[in-house]
C-alpha cells in the first residue's frame, strides 16, 4: 500500500484530462512522467519549499517530492518577508520550487511539464516518511509546521473515499489555495490517490465552479455562501454527485439555500491541518444542517467536560473534542513540548474545538475554546501573530485582534488599536502592513481605534468583551 496509488499504477487506462489547472491539462501518464522526472532530479538533502501558486507546476513539484520521499513545504505565494523567513528557516528547506521570491537564496529545482526523456517512477517509499510540512497558525507565536506522513495522507483519503463513495469515476473540482490541507491534500493529491479526475478552477468563484462539470465540488463555507447568492451558477451544480463543505462552519441558511437551488443537501465534514478529516456526513447517510456527521474511516472521537469526564451523547452537552486515528500528524516540527501539550496522556489529540454528539453518534461543532484562533474565509489565523506584526509599528501602543462575525467570511479579522495618532491613513497603513509582512488573507479587515483595551484586575486583556457589539 502506498500513497498516490492511482498515479503509480501504470496499468490503469490513461485519461487525457486527468488533471486540469487553469488552462493546462495533463493526462495520467503526463503527470506521472513530469512528477517522476522532478523526483529523479530533486535535492534529497532536506525538505523542498514549494511556492504554491495554483498551477500545474506546483502540483508536479509537490507530487514529485512525494514520489521521491522528500518532505514538501507548501508556501503561500504571497507570504510576506516575516512569514517567508520563518517558514524557510524553521522547516530547514534546502531547495525551492516554483516562482522565486525576494530574499530566498535556496537553489531552485526546475519543473518540466513535458520532459523529453522522462525518468522512471521511483520505488515505493516507507509510509512512515514525512510527506508534507504544512504551516498553520496557533493561538500565539509563529505558525507551526505540521508533519504529515504518507501513511496519514493515505488513510485519511481512503476514509473519505469510503464515506463519500469517491471513486475513479468522479471528477473533483475546486479553486482553493494549494498551501493547505483542503485544496492540496483533498482537492488534488486525493484524486491522484483515488484515480478521479481533478479540475482546479484557479479561483473559487461560483461561475468557475458552474463551468467545471465535475461530480464532486469542494469549498469552504465562504465559497458556498457566494454560490448560494448566485442562483444561476448554483443551479448548474444540480447534476453533481456531492457538494462538500468544510474548514469552517457552514451557516444553516446557506445549507438550506443550496438545497433549494441545487436539489441536494451539501455534505459537511470537519478536519484540521493536524488531523486531516475526522468527521463527515456520508454520501449514503443523513445530511443534517449544522452537523458534521460521523467519524471517518478509522478515526475515533470523544468529548470531555472541563473535569475530564466524558460528556453524554445527548446532542446537548458540550465538551472538548478529542480525536485519534491513523490520519493524525506526527507532531509539530522542532516543537516536541508543544506537541506533547496537545495530546492527552492516553494519546488523544485535543482539537481545541467544542462539540456535542447525539445518540446516533452525529457531531456538531459549537465553537472553539480559544478566541485567539480565528477562521476567516476558511483560513486559520492566530490573533497573536497579527498582534506581533502590528506591534512592530511604532504608532501602535497596544493591540488586541479578534474575529468578529461576518456573513461572507464567517469571521473577519478586527484589530483594536491604542495609539496617539488615530487616523484613516494610519488604519489603512496598518492593514497594508500585515498584508505585506505576513500575507494578504491575514490582514485585518477593520482597524478600530480605542482609548484603552478592556483588562481584568490582573491586567489581562478581556477579548470576550471585544466580541460583544458596541452599545
Ligand atoms: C487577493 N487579492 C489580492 C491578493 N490576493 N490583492 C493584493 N494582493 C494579494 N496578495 C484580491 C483579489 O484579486 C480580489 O480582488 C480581492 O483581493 C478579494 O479576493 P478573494 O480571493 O475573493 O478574497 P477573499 O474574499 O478575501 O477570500 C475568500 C476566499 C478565500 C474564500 C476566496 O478566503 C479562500 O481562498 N479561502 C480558502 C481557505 C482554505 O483553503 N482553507 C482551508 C484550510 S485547511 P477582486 O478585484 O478580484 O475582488 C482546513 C482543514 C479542513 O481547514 O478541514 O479543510
Ligand atoms: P485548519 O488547521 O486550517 O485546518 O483549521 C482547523 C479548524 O477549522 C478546526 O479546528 C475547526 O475549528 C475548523 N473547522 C474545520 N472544519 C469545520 C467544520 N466543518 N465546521 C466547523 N469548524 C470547522
Amino acid at each position: 500500500m502506498t500513497f498516490l496509488a492511482a498515479l503509480r499504477d501504470t496499468t490503469r487506462p490513461d485519461a487525457p484530462d486527468a488533471l486540469r489547472i487553469g488552462d493546462v491539462t495533463l493526462s495520467w501518464s503526463q503527470v506521472r512522467d513530469a512528477a517522476s522526472t522532478f523526483a529523479a532530479g530533486v535535492d534529497r538533502t532536506g525538505p523542498v519549499a514549494v511556492c504554491a501558486v495554483p498551477t500545474m507546476e506546483t502540483v508536479v513539484a509537490v507530487t514529485g517530492c512525494l514520489l521521491a520521499g522528500v518532505p514538501v513545504v507548501p508556501i503561500a505565494p504571497d507570504s510576506g518577508p516575516a512569514e517567508l523567513a520563518h517558514l524557510v528557516t524553521d522547516s530547514g528547506a534546502t531547495s525551492w520550487a516554483g516562482p522565486l521570491r525576494d530574499g530566498i537564496e535556496l537553489p531552485v529545482q526546475s519543473i518540466d511539464l513535458h520532459p523529453s526523456d522522462p525518468a522512471p517512477l521511483p520505488e515505493a517509499i516507507d509510509e512512515a516518511t514525512p510527506a508534507t510540512i504544512l504551516y498553520t497558525s496557533g493561538t500565539t507565536g509563529s505558525p507551526k509546521g505540521v508533519l504529515m506522513s504518507h501513511h496519514a495522507l493515505r488513510t485519511g483519503i481512503e476514509g473519505l473515499a469510503e464515506a463519500w463513495g469517491w471513486t475513479d469515476a468522479d471528477t473533483v473540482a475546486h479553486g482553493l489555495p494549494l498551501f493547505h490541507t483542503h485544496g492540496l491534500v483533498l482537492g488534488v493529491l486525493g484524486s491522484l490517490h483515488i484515480g478521479s479526475r481533478a479540475v482546479h478552477t484557479g479561483k473559487p468563484t461560483p461561475e468557475l465552479y458552474a463551468a467545471a462539470e465535475a461530480t464532486m465540488y469542494f469549498g469552504v463555507p465562504t465559497v458556498w455562501t457566494r454560490v448560494a447568492r448566485d442562483p444561476e451558477s448554483a443551479r448548474r451544480l444540480a447534476s453533481a454527485r456531492l457538494l462538500v463543505s468544510g474548514s469552517a462552519p457552514l451557516p444553516v441558511p446557506v445549507f438550506e439555500r443550496l438545497r433549494e437551488l441545487t436539489g441536494q443537501s451539501p455534505i459537511e465534514r470537519y478536519g484540521m491541518t493536524e488531523t486531516l478529516l475526522t468527521l463527515s456526513t456520508r454520501a449514503d447517510g443523513e445530511r443534517r444542517p449544522g452537523w458534521v456527521g460521523l467519524p471517518v474511516g478509522e478515526a475515533e472521537t470523544r468529548i470531555r467536560g472541563e473535569d475530564g469526564s466524558f460528556a453524554p451523547h445527548d446532542g446537548e452537552t458540550v465538551g472538548r473534542l478529542e480525536v485519534r486515528g491513523p490520519m493524525l500528524f506526527d507532531g509539530y516540527l522542532n516543537l516536541p513540548e508543544v506537541t506533547a501539550e496537545v495530546f492527552t496522556e492516553d494519546g488523544w489529540f485535543v482539537t481545541g474545538d467544542l462539540a456535542v454528539v447525539d445518540a446516533d453518534g452525529f457531531h456538531r461543532i459549537v465553537g472553539r475554546e480559544s478566541v485567539d484562533l480565528i477562521k476567516s474565509g476558511g483560513y486559520r489565523i492566530g490573533a497573536g501573530e497579527i498582534e506581533t506584526s502590528l506591534l512592530s509599528r511604532p504608532e501602535v501602543h497596544e493591540v488586541a485582534v479578534v474575529g468578529l462575525p461576518d456573513e461572507d467570511l464567517g469571521q473577519r479579522i478586527v484589530a483594536f488599536v491604542v495609539t496617539a495618532e488615530a487616523s484613516d491613513d494610519l488604519a489603512a497603513s496598518l492593514v497594508d502592513h500585515v498584508a505585506t509582512d505576513l500575507s494578504w488573507h491575514k490582514r485585518p479587515r477593520e482597524v478600530r481605534f480605542v482609548e484603552s483595551l478592556p483588562r481584568n484586575h490582573m491586567g489581562k486583556i478581556q477579548k470576550k468583551q471585544l466580541l460583544e457589539p458596541a452599545p
